[in-house]
């Protein structure tokens, strides 16, 4: 059965790939599973029809027969447990490194993600108020503090040759780990505080570079733009 999702008819970023459909999408083209986008106005995320699908009234939900899911976590979590190929199998070998990469998505939203989100938040909604320019410091370090160590893991698996030799992704292999972390770094890039770290600058690089992702974030800009 072919899910659909829900995003933005029309996302205040103008297609750059920030809103959170676009992870969904990720995950979707990572496993070669077709889906259909339903455009939700500003207006239609607080009526009764979307709030059924979605208790806080946000994009993106995912539908697929009897089931309906909110939150990017679970919904990916979701494709990623019934397709193969963002998590290590559930098998002796692999069970221990797909528990691990479970634990990167949490450390994603629930580590990562906060002090982002509370940056953006400062950025965007509150720079005209008396305190923003004395309070911005110290948001912004709550944000270098967690790139600092996410950086310091980067380095620890190069310089112990972890993971068969690869450090390009979080935990060896490229999982639903790297790709909830990904879309939650690139949310600085506009800032340039991802470019203070040039090792994660290139993570999220590599991220982009996928085929999959450019595929779901050429969708996004096409629902956006009508450009390709
Ligand atoms: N925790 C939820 C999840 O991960 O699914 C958060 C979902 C969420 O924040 N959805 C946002 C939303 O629906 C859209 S993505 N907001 C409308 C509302 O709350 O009323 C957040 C977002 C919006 C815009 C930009 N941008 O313009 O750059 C980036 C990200």
């Amino acid at each position: 059965m072919t899910p659909t999702i829900t995003a933005f008819e029309r996302s205040p970023d103008g297609g750059s790939g920030l809103a959170r459909d676009t992870r969904v999408r990720w995950a979707l083209e990572e496993v070669g599973q077709p889906y259909e986008v339903r455009g939700v106005s500003f207006s239609a995320l607080k009526q009764p029809a979307h709030l059924a699908l979605h208790p806080f009234g946000q994009i993106p939900t995912y539908e697929e027969g009897d089931l309906a899911l909110f939150e990017t976590g679970s919904i990916v979590f979701h494709i990623a447990e019934r397709h193969a190929g963002l998590l290590p199998p559930n098998t002796e070998d692999g069970t221990n490194a797909r528990a691990r990469a479970i634990t990167w998505m949490f450390a994603a939203v629930n580590t990562v993600e906060p002090p982002i989100l509370e940056f953006a938040n400062a950025r965007l909604l509150e720079s005209d108020k008396p305190w923003s320019a004395e309070r911005m410091p110290l948001v912004e370090d709550r944000v270098r503090d967690r790139l600092r160590q996410l950086s310091a893991h980067f380095l620890a698996r190069r310089s112990l040759g972890e993971g068969g030799g690869d450090a390009d992704w979080l935990d060896g292999h490229f999982s639903a780990g790297d790709l909830m972390m990904v879309h939650v770094l690139q949310r600085l890039k506009p800032s340039g505080i991802l470019a203070e770290f040039p090792d994660l600058a290139a993570y999220v690089a590599r991220g982009e570079a996928r085929p999959a992702y450019k595929r779901a974030f050429a969708a996004q800009l096409a629902a956006n733009t009508g450009k390709k």
